[in-house]
């Protein structure tokens, strides 16, 4: 399944290891990044872990979290430690358009890359290549690769935890992705003492007040619904990102109610951000949104949940989606 042995040579002694993962950062980017980097320090390498954006505030409870370095934050630094990495952790992405700029640091640097990704498509530029959408998550792959080498022994507590992590909130809570063996891991790290419920309070059951207001919004004024194509969406506009005080991870999520309704098996959530459009969707069963996300909208992703951005305007980005699911909607209201 996974051939290990270029890998494990190659970290057969201490280098300085640089690990990335994507813009945005999710449950699965911090937790993969995480996950490895404390496996990788627990065999003496120096690593140092980037992310092009800030992580959301529900995930500061990782340990080394504050160690992250974020490229928004401190470009010279992060481009100071690609250059001088000597391997390079690609993780929970598969183009470099997707670490921005730093893509280009990438690039240029004559470190060997490994990447480590369950997305569709990859980008053919690491010297190893673990690419397999049959994961649930990213980290699913990490607890492969880390036991593969290194046996059941380097799943510590803090190991599960950012593991967990991960796995828990790319399969939604266990909702979609899911297969035997994601269930067989979760397994192993309970047999081995991972508090589970209490990493489910730490991420998800943590939300500010402010999350429910901005959920009612959608919920009420944000939302059309067009059952006779199964298809939902929801919108948020600059004005929103305004007045409900909008940040990295306050939209987690809330595609998902849309996902609860029988008439909906496409959902899609148009945020008009600061700087950008940026589109969410979800599909259930054999309709792949990945698809339109990639063909449409720049993006891509998984067949059952994409994401993508427009550079046209909100009601413009809007009147495409219409367009392209086939409603219409002065129909509809
Ligand atoms: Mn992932």
């Amino acid at each position: 399944m996974i051939d290990l042995d270029k890998l494990s040579q190659l970290l057969n002694r201490p280098k300085r290891i640089v690990l990335l993962s994507h813009r945005n950062p999710d449950g699965d980017a911090i937790g993969s990044v995480l996950g490895m980097s404390y496996y990788l320090q627990g065999l003496g390498h120096q690593t140092k872990c980037i992310l092009p954006s800030e992580y959301p505030v529900f995930f500061e409870w990782m340990r080394q979290a504050h160690d992250i370095l974020i490229y928004d934050l401190s470009a010279a630094e992060c481009e100071k430690a690609v250059e001088s990495a000597e391997l390079i952790f690609c993780m929970d992405f598969n183009s470099l358009d997707r670490i921005d700029r730093l893509g280009i640091k990438v690039l240029g640097s004559a470190a060997p890359k490994v990447m480590v990704d369950h997305h569709l498509d990859p980008e053919p530029f690491a010297d190893i290549v673990f690419s397999d959408p049959g994961y649930s998550s990213t980290s699913e792959m990490v607890y492969h690769l880390i036991t593969g080498m290194g046996g059941s022994d380097v799943l510590s507590t803090e190991v599960m935890e950012v593991l967990y992590t991960g796995i828990m909130t790319d399969t939604g809570s266990f909702h979609h992705n899911t297969s035997e063996r994601v269930f067989n891991i979760c397994a192993e790290f309970k047999r081995r003492g991972l508090d589970d419920s209490r990493i489910q309070e730490l991420v998800l059951n943590s939300q500010p007040d402010k999350y429910l207001q901005l959920l009612g919004h959608c919920l009420y004024n944000r939302m059309e619904l067009y059952p006779e194509k199964s298809f939902g969406l929801m919108y948020l506009t600059k004005e929103d990102y305004r007045s409900y005080d909008i940040k990295r991870g306050d939209t987690e999520g809330i595609i998902n109610y849309l996902m609860m309704l029988r008439n909906v098996k496409v959902g899609a959530l148009v945020m008009n951000q600061p700087s950008i459009i940026k589109l969410s969707m979800r599909s259930k069963g054999d309709i792949s949104v990945q698809k339109i996300c990639r063909e449409h909208f720049g993006g891509g992703g998984h067949k059952n949940a994409s994401g993508g951005f427009s550079k046209s305007s909100l009601d413009e980005t809007l009147k495409k989606l219409r367009e392209i699911m086939g409603v219409d909607k002065t129909v509809n209201t």
